[in-house]
Formats: C-alpha cells, structure tokens, sequence
C-alpha cells in the first residue's frame, strides 16, 4: 500500500493494488474484500490488503473489445446470506455477428474461487455489430428491483426514441429475471416491457440516491453530459435535444436544448467530462459536509467529481484527485465509510481515500 502525498484537497489517495486491467467495476462482499471486475473479461476478490484472487472461473462468454467487456458488477443487498452477485458485460449473438449488453445473476461458490449458477437474466435487443456504447451500470433499488443502463449503441442512436428496442434505455426487472407488472410500458403495443425510461445515450454511471430513486449520469456527444434521474416512462431526450453538439459540432435534433415531453437533465456538462462510476456518500468519514455528497468519476479530465446537492439540484462541485491524473471508471462506498475509486489503465489501480485532517 503506497501512500501518496496529502494533497490541498481533504482526502489522501491510498493505492491498494494495481495491475487491473483496465478494472471497471467493484463490489464490496463483506468488511474487507470485494469483487473487481477487468473489462477484458475477468473478474477477482480483491482484499483490503491489497491480495489479488485468481480470475473466477465460470463467467459466461463474452464480446471484449473497443468499450465492450466485462463491464458492472454488484452484490445482492441479501449476499451475505444467499451470495448472489450481478453483473453485466457484452454478450456476443449466439449466432452470425453481433453483441450487446447482458446481466446475469450467479452464486459466489464458497471458496470464492467460482461464479456458480450463472443465469443471464436480460439481453439487451438487438444485438448490434459495435464495440461502443454498452451502458451497462447495474442498481438494485430498495424494493429489490434491479435496473440496469443500456447505451444507444453510437450508430443506432435514433433507435433511443423508440419503444421497440432496448438502445438507449434503463431497463427495470424483478431479481429472477422477470418483467415487474407495474413497470411502465407494461401492455403498451410494440413497446418492451422491460423499458423504464428512454432517450439516453450511454449511460457509464448509476446509483441510489439517498431519496431512494435511481440516479444516473450518461455521456454527451460534444457537450452535453448529463446526471439523470429517470423517472417511470419519461423520456430524457436523446437525440432529438441536448445541452451539447455532435461531434465536429453538427447540431443535436433542430439544435434545441429543451422540447415539451422531454426531461431536462439534473445537471449537465459541457465541455464534456466523460462521467462513469458514481456513488452516494453515505457515511461522514470526511466531515458532515460531504455526508450525501454525490461523487462522480471523470474519464477525460482525469478527477473525481464532488457534487454538492440541494433540494435535488447542484449547487456546488469540487474536483478531487486532479493531481493523479487518472482516467476514473468507477467510484463506491465501502463498508467502513471510505470511498473506493478504480483507475481505467492497462495498469489501472484501486484507491482508497482517506479523509486528510
Ligand atoms: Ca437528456
């Protein structure tokens, strides 16, 4: 474990091991390990300590390449009795070309050394032939339900504004797979059932908000990130409004930012920070002030984003880690309070921070 140096900013960066491969998604098993999810298509118990396990044995198969791979994983709020995980990755067409995201449940086998019972649970359709835009950040919500983000594939982005297909949605379902009754396309001709909300573009980010409602960033093309809170059924615009341009700077739709029927974003960014992981602080390991803080990590510039929330909107944010200078994938909250954060690197890290007094 190599301490860096205290920065000016309140927490200090304790690296606790390195030499992920680009390392996307982390979930915390009990006090002191966690499971650590490489996009290249592997996934390991990571302790505290630093101690790596062996890749897992019994993952499905999967699409690895461009921005697809192994992607999110978490566990069961009940794992410590039923050690149930879920994860999400790029699923290859069972036949001819193509892949896209799937989320499939298992069992962590006694000796963590096996995903046991892997079951897939949803396959986003249709597959695609593309290696961009998977979405692909898994919540469970306090009801036990699991949502899961789907991006718009890049070429198929038009595909967000249609109910007939799973590009550019969040998607809701029951724990063994199955569509919730009350979900909001439910017996909608032509719709899928599955659908939550719709018009996003790639969504890298998503968590449970402290007022127990699924948030989610997702990313703009040239400008125009967004954090989400996506309701039952609304549409969150994609690609007919944004607060960005196409890239090369072609207008989004007819240009316009705002439509009627359309949600606006909670925030949004421009120049684009490439948002991913995000977590809700819970705890006040580093001062009441941070305690609900929503913290974001950014790819292109390189920091994790602390945003400061009041009545639902953001009224401050503060960049943290700038001085790394790393690509961040994703951020959680441990067990003890502390936040967690993994670099996207062929030699990507995990990081603890501890608040710096
Ligand atoms: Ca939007």
């Amino acid at each position: 474990m190599v301490a860096l140096p205290a920065f000016a900013q309140s927490v200090r960066p304790e690296i606790l091991a390195r030499q992920l491969d680009h390392p996307w998604g982390l979930a915390f098993i009990d006090e002191g390990r966690m499971l650590v999810t490489e996009r290249p298509g592997r996934m390991r118990v990571v302790a505290q300590d630093g101690s790596m396990g062996k890749p897992l044995e019994g993952l499905p198969k999967i699409d690895a390449g461009g921005q697809g791979g192994l992607l999110d994983v978490v566990a069961d709020s009940g794992f410590a009795r039923n050690r149930t995980v879920y994860f999400c990755f790029s699923e290859p067409a069972a036949s001819g070309g193509g892949n896209s995201t799937a989320l499939a449940s298992a069992r962590l086998s006694d000796d963590a050394r096996r995903l046991e019972q892997v079951k897939v649970l949803f396959s986003q359709k249709p597959k695609f032939e593309s290696d961009a835009h998977f979405g692909c950040r898994i919540v469970e919500s306090r009801d036990g339900k699991l949502f899961l983000t789907l991006g718009d594939r890049f070429q198929r982005m038009q595909d967000a504004q249609k109910l007939d297909n799973h590009h550019g949605k969040v998607i809701r379902i029951n724990k063994d797979g199955s569509v919730p009754k009350d979900n909001p396309f439910v017996g909608r001709r032509g719709a899928l059932p599955e659908i939550w909300s719709y018009g996003h573009r790639n969504s890298q980010g998503a968590a449970l908000g402290p007022d127990g409602s699924v948030w989610t960033n997702e990313h703009g093309a040239q400008g125009g990130d967004e954090v989400n809170r996506p309701e039952a059924g609304k549409n969150y615009g994609w690609p007919v409004i944004s607060h960005g341009v196409h890239y090369g700077g072609a207008k989004i739709g007819d240009g316009e930012a705002e439509k009627p029927g359309m949600e606006q974003p909670v925030h949004h960014w421009t120049p684009s920070i490439a948002p991913s992981g995000m977590a809700f602080l819970r705890s006040d390991r580093y001062g009441k002030e941070w305690q609900g803080n929503l913290f974001v990590g950014a790819l292109k510039f390189r920091y994790l984003d602390r945003i400061v929330l009041k009545d639902g909107k953001v009224v401050q944010e503060e960049k943290l880690l700038e001085d790394l200078k790393q690509r961040i994938r994703d951020v959680r909250e441990g067990p003890d309070g502390l936040l967690y954060v993994l670099t996207d690197a062929s030699d990507g890290q995990l990081i603890r921070l501890q608040p710096a007094r």
